[in-house]
């Protein structure tokens, strides 16, 4: 169905979607690429919410030259009035004769009515051309929509004996300069970076994106069981900052309001902060990719409780010994039939670290 013409055209409108990489939150990453006989007449990306979707720049690029033309969009264009009008309308208006595009739009309010209204007005529309290159750029995004949780990476840093930090707690810094900075590039992807109680006491973190040109922070997330969180935390340096907590009195959930942070209470059956709800209410807050740089104990409970998508491990070349922290509290198990199977999905070296993506089917 697809010529090694379109092939090009979509990727490119991929390439231009992924500018968006850092920021769209909470919308997708979204290109589109207009041809009109072979020709590119007209391209655009979707550079943050509440500015013009791809196909609108695109169009706007285009001008006239988008009358009979085919616009490759790397996600189905919209039918809905959100923070902007709807670009199957757009579309239709510049007399755009053809669209391709990669994937169908998870959200609810589009989910296909994006194409149905192109194909009444007499557009032809193909989709699924390099879906899985297109579904892998939004993976958050569709996961938040098709399974109501976001996409959940835990970022962990270790020596190569699998140790992140010594005994008596110190950490700073097994890895490299490089691969920490490389570790801020998927800060700088994700809606929210999580961490635990654990972890703020021990190194008070500001959790913020640093080396990378962005002009938006993640939503900062700590999971403190007891509101046991100092007010002055420097993750708590902003806005709407969220701590989740099992139990809290009345006053230090104000003292929290009062410095900007919000409090939700959600305690599981043990007492401890309901890990699966928790994921779900930031589904609900329109997070779509969460990065945990927290402590063993924290990555490990997301681990067991099914919520983890994605390891992003960095291993130093050194030794740190077995009297040291290991990377990730599990039950034990003593029946290695049980062990937790993972796929790699990347392996490379950031400077002298190794740097290994693996993912939890
Ligand atoms: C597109 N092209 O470039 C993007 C789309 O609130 P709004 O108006 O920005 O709408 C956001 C929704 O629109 C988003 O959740 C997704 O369904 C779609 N995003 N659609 O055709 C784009 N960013
Ligand atoms: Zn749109």
């Amino acid at each position: 169905m697809f010529a090694p013409a379109d092939h090009a055209h979509m990727s490119q409108a991929l390439q231009l979607a992924e500018k968006g990489l850092y920021g769209t939150s909470p919308n997708p990453r979204v290109g589109c690429v207009i041809v009109r006989d072979g020709r590119i007449v007209g391209s655009g990306w979707h550079e943050r919410a509440g500015e013009p979707h791809a196909e609108i720049n695109a169009l706007v690029a285009a001008g006239t030259a988008a009358q009979g033309a085919t616009a490759y969009v790397t996600l189905e264009p919209c039918s809905h009035h959100g923070r902007t009008p709807p670009c199957a309308e757009a579309l239709i208006k510049a007399g755009i004769a053809k669209v391709v595009t990669a994937m169908t739009d998870p959200n609810p309010l589009v989910a296909g009515r994006g194409s149905a209204l192109l194909e009444q007005a007499g557009i032809e529309v193909q989709t699924g051309l390099m879906e899985a290159e297109a579904k892998a750029l939004n993976i958050g995004f569709v996961a938040r929509h098709t399974r109501k949780r976001p996409w959940v990476r835990v970022k962990i840093a270790a020596s190569l004996d699998g140790k992140t930090a010594l005994g008596n707690g110190s950490s700073q810094w097994i890895t490299s300069e490089a691969a920490r900075r490389d570790g801020h590039r998927f800060r700088a992807r994700s809606c929210a970076i999580m961490t635990g109680i654990g972890t703020i006491l021990a190194d008070d973190p500001q959790l913020i994106v640093r080396h990378v040109e962005t002009f938006r922070q993640p939503l900062r997330v700590v999971v403190d069981s007891r509101l046991e969180i100092p007010l002055d935390a420097k993750a708590l340096r902003g806005e709407g900052e969220l701590v989740f907590a099992a139990a809290a009195s009345e006053g230090k959930i104000t003292a929290l309001r009062d410095v900007g942070a919000h409090s939700i209470v959600m305690p599981d059956k043990n007492e401890n902060v309901d890990l699966v709800k928790m994921m779900q209410t930031l589904a609900d807050f329109e997070i779509n990719e969460v990065m945990v740089e927290a402590g063993s104990k924290l990555s490990g409970a997301l681990i067991s409780a099914g919520l983890v998508d994605e390891l992003v491990i960095y291993f130093a070349p050194c030794l740190i010994g077995d009297v040291a922290r290991g990377m990730l509290q599990l039950p034990e198990l003593t029946d290695l039939a049980d062990k937790r199977a993972l796929t790699i999905h990347d392996l490379r070296m950031v400077g002298p670290d190794i740097r290994v993506i693996a993912r939890i089917p």
